[in-house]
């Protein structure tokens, strides 16, 4: 575990007695057929953490082979079956959260403060496609003379997954739920910032007494093992999350192989608008909680806020203030409220974007540097671990990059505004289209705002994380994403229509 410095340790969040490490392919752990490992770092304090196997092309092979010979048994499962192992998999979750609070604190930083919260979540949504797979069902029609017509709703057959390491437990969640339960087998990437989610999942997976090679759990990195993946003939669809840039090439390599079908969950840049008659503690509450959380790193986090000129001044006080004063410290600890970033790449990143912020004309209002673990400014590359100080900009030119693009860190813009279809606009002008939120108490405002916003989730009177359900979908409009994670429609991204004709005689 890393060392505790500034807290007591009865505070420090215990390490399991025992952490796996290798791929779980065919329902064995196993070293890579090359014997690679990487090392994963605590981006709290910079100590290596825990030698990961490095999954490359043959073990792609051998996991893909794994969900061939495993499929056809679980197509053919009752779905009660299927869905007891669901739910038994949910239970065993719920019964490790501090097993993986710890994970991912020292993976990628994430304060084990309410991580309960992320395990229920996971937990719920794998529990709903459980009871979802009775509804998984077609249609029928007798609209054509001399037919009777259906449709069919079954499985692709063997499917991938790429997930991030920014919530490493809900991504996983969203993606084996539907996956297993519209009858595929599953192969799963993990992040190689944050392996260790996924390779607990796998003894759970394990425990649940999914048949072998029903899911197989690989590590590694997204040019070798990630691109195996998304080049694979035998796989027929690939859920991904992560950046726009990666998406594409999956994209492109889908293309480039056997056409398979792509879904695709990528960044964001949202927009928050406080209008004058809102309730102003409640819009400070939620939209700072919402770019604090996760250090910022959350592709729904509302980086932009456009608040009403009238109530500008207050807005902006009380927000810096409250942002001001989150606890800064080791992950670990159950009083931190705001962790390290995820790496040493995330966090050089999140430094170039601050000096084009402070360089482009906006107002540095709060933080705007590197920090230590104990909140105080770091003076150089030195310093340890990958800390960032929650930093606000004001009136910053709607052109400059900190506007425009992802930042993926405790950074946010607050601008002003007067107009409601000047705001509107100004929400729309961006490539993203993830979550847009509107505080206002006008109900006709309030609908103009949401069938306006250019967003695949709109909050009114709240904002992200508010807007995530087991039941409700999630994902993006433009370039952030193709298709819808949770609820039915997810469901049916994981299964393929079919129509039957049935002639009468
Ligand atoms: O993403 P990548 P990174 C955004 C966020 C962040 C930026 C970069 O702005 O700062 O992306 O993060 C795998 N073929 N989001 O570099 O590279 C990789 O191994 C196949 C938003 O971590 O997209 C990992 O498992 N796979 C986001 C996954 O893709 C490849 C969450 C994500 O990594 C690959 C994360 C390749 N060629 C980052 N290259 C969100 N939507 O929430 C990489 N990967």
């Amino acid at each position: 575990p890393p060392s505790a410095d500034t807290s007591s340790a009865s505070n420090i969040l215990a390490a399991p007695k025992r952490i796996e490490t290798r791929l779980y392919i065919n329902g064995e752990f196993r070293d890579a057929v090359s014997g690679k490992t990487f090392t994963l770092v605590n981006p709290a304090t910079d100590e290596p953490v825990a030698q990961i196997a490095e999954a490359d092309k043959e073990d792609v092979d051998a996991a893909v082979d794994a969900a061939e010979a495993a499929y056809p048994a679980w197509r053919d499962m009752d779905g009660h079956a299927r869905a007891a192992c669901l739910r038994k998999l949910a239970a065993l979750i719920r019964e490790n959260v501090d097993a993986f609070a710890y994970l991912e604190a020292v993976s990628m930083g994430r304060p084990v403060y309410n991580y309960d919260n992320d395990c229920e979540f996971a937990a719920a949504s794998i529990e709903y496609m459980a009871g979802a797979i009775h509804h998984l069902h077609g249609e029928t029609s007798l609209q054509s003379d001399g037919y009777l017509n259906l449709t069919l709703r079954q499985p692709f057959g063997v499917c991938a997954a790429i997930i991030p390491w920014n919530v490493p437990m809900i991504m996983f969640a969203w993606k084996l739920g539907p996956c297993l339960a519209a009858g595929n087998t599953l192969v799963l990437k993990s992040s190689e910032k944050a392996p260790l989610t996924s390779i607990k999942m796998a003894e759970l997976i394990h425990q649940a007494g999914f048949p072998p090679g029903v899911i197989n759990i690989i590590g590694g990195f997204g040019p070798t093992a990630g691109a195996a993946m998304a080049k694979h003939m035998k796989v027929r669809k690939i859920a991904f999350t992560g950046s726009a840039r990666t998406g594409k090439l999956i994209q492109e390599m889908a293309s480039q192989s056997n056409l398979k079908n792509v879904t695709l969950e990528l960044g964001g840049k949202s927009p928050c608008v406080v209008f004058d008659d809102a309730d102003i503690d409640a819009a400070v509450a939620g939209s700072q909680f919402s770019i604090q959380w996760n250090s910022g790193q959350i592709c729904i986090a509302n980086s932009r806020i456009y608040v009403h000129e009238k109530i500008a001044e207050e807005f902006t006080q009380k927000f810096v203030k409250s942002f001001g004063s989150v606890k800064i410290g080791n992950p670990l600890d159950k009083d931190t409220r705001h962790g390290p970033q995820a790496d040493k790449l995330q966090l050089a990143n999140i430094k170039r974007f601050l000096e084009k912020g402070k360089a482009e004309g906006g107002e540095l209002l709060l933080g705007g540097a590197q920090v230590t673990m104990d909140g105080t400014e770091a003076s150089g590359d030195e310093a340890k671990g990958c800390f960032v100080h929650p930093t606000v900009f004001s009136n910053v030119p709607e052109s400059a990059t900190i506007v425009k693009e992802e930042i993926f860190g405790p950074v946010l813009a607050i601008n002003t505004f007067t107009s409601e279809d000047e705001v509107l606009a100004r929400c729309n002008d961006t490539e993203y289209g993830l979550y847009a939120a509107v505080y206002t108490k006008s109900l006709d405002r309030a609908i103009k705002f949401a069938k306006g916003m250019e967003a695949g989730t709109v909050g009114v009177n709240c904002t992200s994380p508010s807007g995530l359900f087991v039941d409700m979908p999630f994902g993006g409009f433009k370039q952030s994403g193709v298709g819808r994670e949770c609820g039915m429609d997810s469901l049916h991204h994981w299964s393929e229509v079919k129509t039957v004709a049935i002639k009468l005689s």
